[in-house]
Formats: structure tokens, sequence, C-alpha cells
């Protein structure tokens, strides 16, 4: 229910939540999570976008509010995914772990993502906690045993979880299903649900065999979970969130086994428990906790505030696969622990790829590490590119329902947002400044003030109530647009000022400085204030601001946002640097070319040798091949063409005439090592412009079966321009 908002912000409703925190009622620390990824794999920017964007900006912006808080996260480094993709790599599952733990922390801090801690699950510290945490579950009496039976595979003498055992999909027929998901039409699975089930690791048919494992009897919480969530928190989280926790909860609560039989993870604290582990959902979200140990140990701080006083707000920042851990089971351990709740579980939605899903399989993804390596670290001041990823996955957040990353989209909203809205607003009024009042902050005089000079001040005390009214309610597109469009109006208002124009006849009348200067100082104070608003967003940039305005990172606390006096009269300024850089469109063509590359090759991986004979094309007559002229030639120079991973210019000698010839191969050979090789051209092919440059014929190349191009070329060299048919 949208209750009326208070007074002094009239223009727009809030939730209760919001209003309560209004009157004073603000919590005493915030603990915020980021979901932990699987140490299995790099991590791409649908995982960014969806759980550590959102975090990071909301525990940016508390911080900025000098609130209390602690933003927690680390490796999830147990469960099957990790022993399969040791099996995968042909190496164990700790050298796995240490591996990806070490990428992904390290992609997370080049994309400046500021936790506080980066913990991992591996860690003594958490096995722990986790222990701790399910010996008080099972020694009052909150978790069932139960007897089954179970895939077990004779080979290898193991229980087949999850992942270890694959079969054919009941509902789509695909074979890529396995014991807890299909991994075509994504359905959740039971192992028993599986047609012809065989074993990942052996190859055999698995056989069933007697286990005991211990079960969370979610049913006995049904009336806590229906009032809690579905009552209490029906208007203040996510639609989509509550949705998913009423049709698990109206579905029937089963209980869920929190053990497996399985030789990696957190033994199970009992004496009868030999060669069991805690589920890895059992342990990965009290991850959480240990996490804020960790940040307790290493600060001299207490812990325990964070995860059992009430005064605490915990959100849980996650993908919208991860709603039922997060809302439901986790929450009813929590409980049972006599720990607090999460207040909210602001989960997203997924981001497709370029009108597809991403799927590491197909590899079909943009991994955070690519970007970081493309953009980041490609030049100096790669931090603008830090930016620019995080503006647009912000701006295309999948906050209500899926959405689309694509190149195209990228270029636009660095191209036409931030290049020209933001930076060129905050470059204009630093090059105004610089020609027009010295260098200095100029004074304002309140007697020649003008109605347009009062609305900007109306703007910019306007934008930082909605713009923290969005935040505080996990709305970060909307937050981040308000931030754009504040800038878009002080575009507008300088655009009517006209400054320069008044600069031109100010020999005749010399008041008019005065009223460049008063638009002059409204436009470096909103300047500041932009430095403010964006830097939970964009933090390299604000403080790339600070740099040019000369002031203090301190300037950036967010009770300065509405303030006209964040720069003092006759303070002089630095000259301008460039915020924000053009994405050309070669660009986005190589990504695109890299891309489909990549999907390309993971097809070909994983089709069957007899497949990758390729089919022969459809029948031709022999007027349509000799229709083709093709001739002999020489390469005599090669170069690669600037900032095309596979093309090659080529300079080909036809003894009739030299061609330029652009052939993509640039992947396959040195330049330098195939001048002077003999080749057989398609002469009379039409001309084709790519990345500007006419390419004028083709060249005949052919692949081996592991992927490899070799020149087709005449057994003997012979003289340039020779016919060939
Ligand atoms: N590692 C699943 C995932 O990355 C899981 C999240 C754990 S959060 C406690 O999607
Ligand atoms: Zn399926």
């Amino acid at each position: 229910m949208l209750k009326k908002c208070p007074k002094s912000f009239d223009t727009f409703g809030y939730f209760c939540t919001y209003e309560k925190k209004q009157m004073n009622n603000l919590p005493k620390r915030y603990l915020v999570t980021s979901a932990l990824p699987y140490a299995n794999g790099l991590k791409h920017i649908g995982h960014l976008a969806g759980a550590y964007i959102p975090a990071d900006i909301y525990s940016r912006y508390l911080r900025a509010q000098k609130r209390d808080v602690v933003f927690v996260c680390g490796s999830d480094e147990h469960g099957t995914a990790i022993p399969i993709q040791a099996m995968k790599e042909g190496t164990t599952a700790q050298a796995i772990i240490d591996k990806y733990h070490q990428a992904m922390k390290e992609d997370f801090a080049d994309l400046q993502i500021s936790f506080d801690v980066y913990h991992r699950t591996s860690d003594p510290l958490h096995h722990e906690t986790s222990r701790e945490f399910f010996s008080y579950l099972h020694e009052r009496g909150e978790l069932e045993t139960k007897e089954t039976e179970q895939y077990y595979d004779e080979a290898s003498s193991t229980f087949l979880a999850d992942r270890f055992i694959k079969g054919t999909c009941p509902h789509c027929k695909s074979n890529r299903a396995f014991g807890d998901q299909c991994e075509s039409c994504g359905t959740a699975l039971s192992p028993d649900e599986l047609i012809d089930p065989v074993s990942t690791i052996s190859g055999n048919k698995p056989v069933k065999k007697k286990t005991t494992h211990w079960y969370l009897p979610l049913a006995k919480h049904e009336t806590f979970l229906r009032e809690w969530i579905l009552d209490q928190h029906k208007d203040d989280w996510r639609p989509s969130v509550v949705g998913q926790c009423k049709s698990w909860i109206d579905g029937g609560l089963q209980s869920r086994a929190v053990t497996r039989d399985l030789n990696w993870g957190v033994q199970v604290p009992l004496e009868d428990a030999a060669g069991k582990v805690l589920y890895v959902w059992f342990d990965a979200p009290i991850g959480y906790i240990s996490a804020t140990k960790q940040w307790a140990i290493d600060n001299d701080k207490d812990w325990k505030p964070y995860w059992y006083e009430n005064d605490t707000q915990l959100v849980h920042f996650i993908g919208k696969d991860n709603i039922v851990f997060h809302c439901i089971i986790f929450p009813v351990m929590l409980k049972l622990h006599g720990n607090i709740l999460p207040t909210n579980v602001p989960a997203n939605e997924f981001l497709n790829l370029e009108g597809d899903k991403m799927s590491t399989s197909r590899n079909w993804k943009l991994e955070m590490r690519d970007f970081i390596n493309d953009f980041v670290k490609k030049e100096n001041g790669g931090d603008q590119c830090v930016d620019m990823l995080r503006y647009y996955l912000t701006q295309i957040a999948p906050e209500s329902k899926d959405s689309e990353f694509t190149w195209k989209g990228f270029q636009d909203a660095v191209n036409s947002e931030l290049v020209s809205i933001f930076g060129n607003y905050v470059n204009r009024a630093f090059v105004l400044m610089h020609k027009l009042c010295g260098g200095k902050v100029p004074r304002f005089v309140e007697e020649i003030a003008d109605e347009k000079d009062h609305q900007l001040v109306r703007d910019i005390a306007n934008a930082r109530t909605k713009i923290e009214a969005s935040l505080e309610q996990y709305r970060f597109r909307e937050a981040l647009f308000d931030v754009i469009d504040l800038a878009r109006k002080g575009n507008k208002y300088m655009q009517e000022k006209e400054p320069w124009i008044l600069a031109k006849t100010l020999a005749e009348n010399p008041a008019q400085q005065q009223k460049i200067d008063n638009c002059m100082h409204h436009c470096l104070q909103l300047a500041a204030n932009l430095a403010v608003l964006i830097n939970p967003f964009l933090p390299s940039t604000a403080k790339k601001m600070c740099s040019m305005m000369k002031v203090v990172d301190k300037m950036l606390d967010w009770e300065n946002a509405g303030s006209m006096k964040l720069l003092s009269v006759g303070y002089s300024l630095r000259e301008p640097q460039l915020l924000f850089r053009k994405i050309e469109d070669e660009e986005i063509a190589c990504q695109m070319d890299k891309l489909r590359a990549g999907a390309i090759a993971a097809v070909d991986e994983t089709k069957p040798a007899e497949e990758k004979v390729h089919a022969l094309k459809e029948e031709i007559v022999y007027d349509d091949f000799g229709k083709i002229d093709l001739r002999t030639g020489i390469i005599t120079a090669a170069q690669k063409v600037p900032k095309a991973d596979k093309l090659l210019q080529l300079e080909v000698d036809l003894g009739f005439e030299k061609r330029t010839i652009l052939s993509g191969i640039a992947m396959h050979f040195q330049p330098e090592d195939i001048v002077g090789k003999q080749v057989v051209v398609v002469a009379n092919l039409a001309p084709r412009k790519m990345r500007g440059i006419d390419s004028n014929g083709m060249i005949l190349m052919a692949e081996d079966a592991s992927g490899k191009l070799h020149f087709v070329q005449p057994e003997h060299t012979i003289a340039a321009g020779a016919k060939v048919s």
C-alpha cells in the first residue's frame, strides 16, 4: 500500500518503510551482502549487474550518508560444482578454488566493488561457524533425519549428489540434464526424474543405495513465512520476489536435505556422519556471517550486533535464481538460530546479451575479466571505462524484468549520455569559468538573480530528495536517471544564460560581468553537486571531479548534496580533465566479432567428431565455377589492421597488378612470417570495404581438423598471375 508522503517531499509517494526512516527511525547499522559467487569459473557482467553493482551503489551511498555499514561477500567454494570443474580442468578442487577465488577477488577490485571484506567459505572460520550453526539447530531438535535411497556409483564408491549425475531431461529431452537442474530448459530436477541416469565420474549406470540425511522441515514454518513475507513485506519487497515466495509457499513446503554424501565441503559435526558434508546451500549463506566475523577481526569490531540486533538493516543483493534460498530457507535457519531477518532482498532478473541468454557452455557471455582486459587495462586512465560499464549496467539493470546488454546500447549510453550530457556539462562549466572568470569561482549577487537561477537551486534540491528516495528503495536505475537529468538541466541553464554571448559586449556593458559571474557560480556549484550525487554510482568520476575542483573527498559526503556553497568564492580551480572518452564504432565491431567467434568455437567443441566434417554445399553447375577467376599471387607485405583482432592487410602481387586484400587470418599468422608466400587469389571478387579499407579479392585457405589454417599453394613456386582452374 502506498502511503501519503510527508509534506516536505510532496512530489512523489513513499512506501511505509521509507516514511518511517524519515521520522528518524533510521536503522542503527546496515549489513549489505552480495551473493557469494561460486569459485568454479570467472563471472560475467550478468552477475555484476545483478548482485554486485547495485549492492556497491547502495553501500557507497550509505557510507556517504555516514551510516554504519558493512558490505560483505566472498567466494562460495563448496558444492559439487567445484569438484566437477576440477575434473574438467584435470586438477584438484583445492587448486580450482584457489585459482578462481583470487581471480574473482581481483576482478571485483578492478571494477571498484567496495566490499569491506571478501571472504571465502573454505576458510576454517567459516567451517567452524557453519558447524556451530548446524549443531545449534540439531541440538534443539529442529532438524529431521530421513533414510532414503540414492544413486550410488559403484566404480568410485560414491553417492552421486546433484551434478555428479547426468541424464535426459524429462521435460525437454535434452541430454544436458543434471541431478539438480536441466542445463537446456532450466527446470529444477531431482535425480529420480532423470531418464537414463549415468554417473559423471565413471560414466556407469548408477545403483540405488540407502543413506541417511538431515532435513530442514520447512512446512513447520509456513505460518511464520506467510506472515513475514506475504503480510509484512508485501509492499516494500519487489513484487517479483514476493510473487516467487508466494508460489513456493502455496506449492507446499517440502523438507529440504541440508547434508550430502560428498567428500568436498564442511564436515557434518556429528559422530555418525562420516563422509557427509553440509549441503552447499546450507553453508553458503552462513558465509555472510563468517565474512562479518572476519571483517570484525580485521577491524577490531564486534560482529554480533550485525546479526543479532533488531536495529540492523540486513539487505541481500542477489539474482532471481537465488530467491528461495534467501527468502525462505535461510530466513528459517536464521529465525531458528536466533538471528535477525533480512529487511529486504532486492533480487534482480536476468541480463541477456545481444538477443540471447548468457551461457557459459555456449560461450555466449561477456566476462568481467574480458571487459577489464579489453578496456580498463588497455589504456591510461582506464578507470573511466570502469565507470562507463557501471553506468550502462545500472542504466539497464534488470530490476523489474529481464533486460539486455548490447554493445550498441553500451556505445549509445556512453556517447550520448555520459559524454554528451554529463561530461560535456562539467567540461563546459570549467572551460567557461577559466575563460570568463579568470579560473576562479566567481561571486553570486542575489539582487540580480532571476527566476532561472532560483529554478536551478530548486532543481538541485529536488534532485537530491528524489535520488535519495530511489536509493533507499533500491531503485538504482531511476536514481541514476535523475543524476543525468540534473546534468541535462545544467546544460539547459547554461544554454539559456549564454554567458559567452554576454562576454562579447562586455566592453560596452561592463555590468554584464556580474551576470556572467552569477551564471558561472551556479554552474560550478551544480558541478560540485553532480560529483556528490554521482559518487555512489561512478566513484572514479566523482574523485576526478574533486581533483579538478581541488577539494578533498570529504566534499562527497551526501549531506552536501543540495548545497549551493560547496565551492568557495575566489577559490581557483584546475583545468578540466576529460571525464569520458567516446566509444568508437570499431571497438563495438571488434567486440561483436569476438562474441560470435567465441560462440562458434564453443559449438565446434561440443560437436561430435563426425559432425565436424563439414557438410557439402549445394550442387553447382560448371558455369557457376567458370565464373570464378583464380590466380596465383605473392604476398609482398602484411600488417595488422588496427582494432580488428582477426584481420591482416596484405599486399599481393598478381603479376599484372598489385592488390590490397584483407584476410581474416590474424589469429593464425604473424604478418612478418607470411611475406613472400605464394597464394591463390579469387581475383575477380567485387571489392568490399572493411574497417574503412577496400579489400580486392580473397585468399584461399584450407582448415585442418584442429581449426588451424593453411595456405592453398601450387606445388612449386610459379609466376604470379598464373590461372588456377
Ligand atoms: N553461489 C549461487 C550463485 O552464484 C551461489 C550463491 C550463494 S549466496 C549465499 O548463483
Ligand atoms: Zn530440460
